[in-house]
């Protein structure tokens, strides 16, 4: 009987949580071309947003830290950062944009640490320390590595060319070492944000019935997911970070990736 009473209250607190279970936050950094040709400014945009859902917008908190690594160096962004306001589908709210100039050939690993943002819903802070990547002139040099953030997502294929239909695999690291039984959010950009506009294209696919998609990493903090769509795909692993309260209340620091598949022409 006990543990039916136990259950029976686990389940009660899960369908308490399912509205803000339903829908996956994530943090972008977006610009429409990560693969550069030439060198020159690259505009970026900074959205905390339901993407897949094309849904609600989030206030995103003000960056803590916006920079990108280039072999190594650290190029500060945060004096390129304007609040703009991002026009959701279904709401407003604030966002940022920013530019780097990419001048070098190799990779440029762009981070982003928001200040904790409040979830009413769920009563808890969420930080989403999050990384995109670009590259030019086709020359990789280091997206393989560990950029050495308190959480990150390690890619173990190459970010900004993964083939639509086939796998993208990461490994979750939270002070560099492996976590395992993470939960991993993931997550279709559905509707690329326009960049002259501020608000979201057309959407080419719809949330999935059922909810968030999850993956769990295996013992070696791995995990792998099939990328059956080309455009931009979000990976959050959720809770992973060090720090696990901010003023007072539970605090959810992800580490969020995203990266880029094509199709084959
Ligand atoms: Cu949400």
């Amino acid at each position: 009987m006990k543990f039916f009473d136990k259950a029976a209250a686990g389940l009660a607190a899960a369908l308490f949580l399912l509205p803000a279970a339903a829908e996956a936050h994530f943090q972008l950094i977006y610009t429409p071309e990560v693969n550069l040709a030439r060198p020159g400014e690259v505009p970026l945009k900074l959205v905390f947003w339901h993407p897949f859902e094309n849904g609600h917008v989030m206030d995103m908190g003000e960056p803590e830290e916006f920079y990108a690594l280039f072999r190594g160096e650290k190029i500060d962004l945060t004096p390129s950062l304007k609040p703009i306001t991002f026009e959701g589908a279904e709401n407003s709210a604030r966002a940022f944009e920013a530019s780097l100039t990419a001048n070098r050939a190799g990779d440029y690993i762009l981070v982003a640490v928001p200040a904790p943002y409040y979830e009413a819903s769920e009563d808890i802070y969420i930080q989403q320390i999050t990384k995109a990547y670009l590259n030019r002139g086709q020359l990789p040099t280091d997206w393989m590595e560990p950029q050495g953030l308190t959480a990150e997502i390690v890619p173990l294929n190459r970010p900004t060319n993964i083939l639509a239909r086939s796998t993208f695999t990461g490994r979750v690291l939270s002070e560099g070492k492996p976590v395992a039984g993470a939960e991993i959010e993931v997550e279709y950009m559905a509707a690329e944000p326009l960049m002259d506009e501020n608000r979201p294209g057309e959407p080419t696919a719809g949330p999935m019935p059922g909810g968030a998609v999850v993956a769990i990493s295996d013992a070696n903090g791995t995990f792998t997911f099939g990328i059956p769509k080309a455009g931009f795909w979000g990976f959050a692993a959720l809770g992973v970070g060090p720090v696990k309260e901010h003023e007072g209340k539970e605090l959810s620091q992800d580490a969020v990736i995203w990266v880029r598949a094509y199709d084959v022409k």
